[in-house]
């Protein structure tokens, strides 16, 4: 053994061939930072976005920044190349080195590499980086989430011996691996791998292909004897015998094979260059009548899309946190994801090539394509970077390109629809034929708005018609959901569907009875996922769906309950799951059992002792127990997945207990809930009620209950005269938006049954101003407009006047919480809160009255 060692090395010292090695790592650390026109740098580390003031303002820095580091280079061997491969940046990035420039890449979602051999010297090396996420001739056009800008993905260096993969060709790594031919008996493994020879002589090499199975154990190994004259480039092809009897690749049981390809000496088999890659064997197919089929077998598409932020460090997440997400997925049941809207880390493809999570991903066009010279080339690049990159990952089953492309001339600009229309048809063509050529191994896809025109002006070019659908959230109620796939089914009965995007918006703070669209309530958002999740389960032409939105995602225009965040997630931004996403995991898992009571997001409750309180539980077992404080209390038996449990509760802390068991298999759920008296005025409580809304509003700031409102009547509260209205639009100036977001308009009297005394009345107003509302998917208009006059009212509680003539906005604030608080004297055991119009309509929030 030693003697072969000496051989090698004595060859190795007498051609003088020293390839060195491939090597790759990570140059995140100090880096510098700052806005174009700032004198000062900041130091930073990547990832890095300047952007995570969206989460607390609705405008953002978009403009132009730079980034450098100084690189420190001990010794540069003439035996290697050395590559500057920065893994995003948003939305364009020009990057110079030593003061070469290297051009600018556009697309803020995709990696880029570049030569830095030529200028890269012993010592210090000076990179700049200018980044800028505010130009408008880059895809996306506009869109519902932030477009944090900065360099977000790692930053890498990389080597290679001056033999070796193709580095130059959109990111990737110069090998592309595909499975042509999959079948349970058999598989066949594509290699095309790009060779590059940048050494001075002509070399003779060998590219060897090798793939080892799940255990590390060499399958097949071929050789192929080439050569390349100095300065050269070529492609070699290389197709498998047939493996045997592959392991496949499912959501199931995700195996990977491993492939190594190598370029090796031709005459001492030294590897030069190496580059791997893991193969999935898996085959697909899609039918308009029966779905979605994986390796022979239909598969329903179960999923969620994924927006890529975190609170508070933005887009700039760390690997783990990408991966976590994926493995929060997987374990609600998901075997499917939309990566939306745009291609995201390497660590998201990984992650669901391990974990076996089907993916579509797609390119961020969106909304509108604008009459903007160049911009379809620049689409088509993001296409093809994206496509090249993310190739040799098995978890991806379509490629989508576009997402509600014609939207952004239904709402406003109409009279453009048909030259839009147009444009828009045509980019789609030549971007589906690119797609097909660069990949014709994978189906096609894009989401369109749930709107016929995509039928009728030729979008429907893809394999697979993806439709964003809102029914039961921002029109509609929750069967027109059905009635629409069923309309397109019929009509289109050649088409296959899936349903890319369908999901309504909640927030724990806000909690009824008789919930409804755009309530934003959690009840709501658990009513309409229960039916639309039911109906994609049970409908075999439907694909699958994706659930809208994995998470709570930033967005930084967006008003609504939680400004700044889209809140149709299943879990929250934090990741915190919702209940309603052991809805999914109940229908979705079969391997386990699921029990969960669905009450975490409404643990403390104001109601009277013993009050019945509805209890949702998600599972899969046929039945359960059902046990409060130690009691057993019944046997539920869940249908499709929810039990539904009516029980009086008393004053306090309750234990709830559900067990039973699944195939064996032993479950338990517990968690408390606690009931909380209705505040006694008498012992100096406050008592705060939500007008204009049939929700409890629970403040996160200071725990308080703010009661759904109803009509007056004796003994109790409530409004006199008036109708309840709502805004989906920001209230400024308060945490508590949605108390504001409600409220009773004209209103002539609120009364309040109270014993007599000494009272603190607190009323929330405010003045909506001009017409504001924030149009469906956010196109346009915006909040705090003037109106020709501002609403003003006088006010008398309890006999007394105490305003003669209030304006909330004070002609000015409007759409601005406006708080007043007056001491009164209730002397014959009612509060009654008067209002006398004066301009405009009379309106009122919430009220709130504490006895002194
Ligand atoms: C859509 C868009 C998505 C939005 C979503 C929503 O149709 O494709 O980007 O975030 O609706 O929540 O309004
Ligand atoms: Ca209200």
């Amino acid at each position: 053994m030693k003697k072969v060692i000496l051989v090698l090395a004595c060859i190795v010292a007498l051609t003088g061939t020293s390839w060195g090695q491939r090597s790759e790592k990570t140059i995140n650390n100090a880096w510098e930072f700052r806005k174009v026109g700032e004198q000062t740098w900041e130091q930073v580390n990547l990832p890095h976005t300047y952007n995570t003031e969206s989460y607390r303002q609705k405008t953002y820095y978009r403009g132009p920044v730079e980034y450098r580091k100084t690189l420190t280079i001990n010794s540069i061997y003439p035996s290697l190349r050395y590559y500057l491969k920065i893994d995003a940046a948003n939305k364009s990035a020009e990057v110079s080195v030593n003061g070469k420039d290297y051009g600018e890449h556009v697309g803020g979602y995709s990696a880029f590499v570049h030569d830095i051999t030529p200028v890269l010297k012993e010592g210090a090396n000076e990179i700049l980086v200018k980044v800028d996420n505010s130009r408008d001739d880059i895809a996306p056009h506009s869109a519902d989430f932030t477009f944090f800008g900065g360099i977000y993905r790692d930053v890498w260096l990389i080597t290679t011996p001056q033999l070796h993969f193709n580095m130059d060709n959109h990111g990737s790594e110069g090998v592309f691996v595909s499975t042509p031919q999959v079948s349970r008996e058999s598989a066949v493994v594509n290699v095309k791998s790009e060779l590059v020879n940048d050494t001075a002589e002509k070399q003779k090499f060998v590219v060897r292909n090798s793939l080892y199975d799940k255990d590390g154990q060499l399958v097949q190994t071929k050789v192929k004897k080439l050569s390349l004259k100095a300065g050269e480039a070529m492609n070699y092809e290389w197709t498998s015998d047939a493996v045997a009897n592959p392991e496949l690749w499912s959501p199931d049981s995700p195996t990977l094979y491993r492939l190594c390809t190598s370029i090796e000496d031709a005459k001492t088999g030294e590897v030069i260059d190496l580059v791997e890659n893991r193969i999935g064997f898996r085959w697909f197919s899609i039918d308009p009548e029966k779905g979605f089929f994986l390796n022979g077998e239909h598969l329903k598409l179960r999923g969620a899309s994924r927006h890529q932020d975190q609170r508070p460090v933005g887009v700039a997440l760390d690997d783990e946190a990408h991966r976590r997400d994926i493995a929060l997925m997987k374990e609600i049941g998901c075997n499917f994801i939309r990566i939306a809207h745009y291609p995201q880390d390497d660590a998201i493809l990984d992650a669901c090539d391990e974990l076996g999570l089907i993916a579509w991903e797609e390119t961020p066009i969106i909304n509108l394509v604008p009459d903007s010279e160049g911009y379809g080339d620049r689409c088509e690049t993001m296409v093809v970077d994206m496509i090249r990159q993310h190739y040799n990952h098995p978890c991806i089953v379509m490629w989508g390109y576009m997402n509600e492309i014609l939207i952004g001339t239904r709402y406003s600009n109409q009279d453009q629809f048909p030259a839009v229309a147009e444009r828009t048809v045509k980019l789609a063509e030549r971007l589906e034929a690119k797609v097909r050529e660069e990949d014709p191994n994978r189906l096609t896809t894009m989401a369109f708005h749930g709107e016929d025109i995509y039928n009728t002006v030729g979008m429907a070019i893809t394999d697979i018609s993806g439709w964003n659908v809102y029914s039961g959230w921002y029109y509609g109620g929750l069967e027109d959901f059905n009635a629409f796939f069923e309309d397109q089914h019929s009509r289109y009965p050649e088409r296959s569907i899936i349903i890319s995007e369908w999901g309504a918006g909640s927030d724990r703070r806000i909690h009824t009875d008789s919930p409804k669209p755009f309530d934003f309530s959690i009840e709501w958002q658990q009513e309409f996922v229960e039916h639309h999740l039911r109906f994609i389960e049970e409908n075999d032409y439907i694909a699958g769906g994706a659930y809208w939105n994995f998470i709570d995602f930033n967005v930084a225009s967006r008003q609504e309950s939680m400004p700044r965040i889209n809140n149709k997630g299943l879990f929250d931004n934090d990741r915190k799951p919702k209940d309603v996403a052991y809805f999914c995991k109940a229908l979705w898992r079969d391997d386990i059992p699921v029990l969960h009571i669905a009450s975490r997001d409404y643990p403390v409750r104001v109601a009277c002792q013993d009050a019945k309180q509805k209890i949702r539980f998600y599972s899969n077992l046929d039945s359960f127990e059902l046990y409060v404080n130690g009691e057993f209390k019944s046997v539920l038996k869940p249908v499709e997945g929810v039990a539904i449990a009516e029980i009086g509760l008393p004053y306090g802390t309750s234990s709830l207990l559900v067990r039973g068991t699944k195939d064996g298999k032993s479950v338990s759920d517990a968690t408390t809930i606690e009931i909380k008296p209705l505040p006694d005025l008498a012992k100096g409580e406050e008592l705060a009620i939500n007008v204009g809304s049939k929700c409890s509003f629970i403040s996160d700031l200071s725990g308080l209950t703010w009661l759904p409102d109803k009509e007056y009547s004796e003994g109790a509260y409530g409004y006199v005269g008036g109708s309840a209205k709502s805004t989906t639009n920001e209230v400024t100036g308060t945490q508590d938006g949605p108390i504001y977001q409600t409220w009773m308009e004209d209103i002539e009297e609120y009364r309040i049954d109270a014993p007599a005394g000494v009272y603190e009345v607190e009323l929330l107003m405010f003045d909506k101003g001009g017409d504001n509302s924030q149009m469906l998917y956010l196109l346009g208009r915006d909040s705090g407009q003037a109106a020709a006059s501002a609403t003003t009212f006088g006010i008398s509680i309890c006999g007394q006047q105490v305003e003669e003539s209030l304006c909330p906005s004070e002609g000015k604030a409007f759409m601005s919480a406006c708080r007043r608080k007056y001491i009164v004297r209730n002397e014959d055991g009612v509060i009654d809160i008067k209002f006398a119009p004066i301009e405009g309509k009379t309106v009122l929030s919430a009220v709130k009255i504490r006895k002194k």
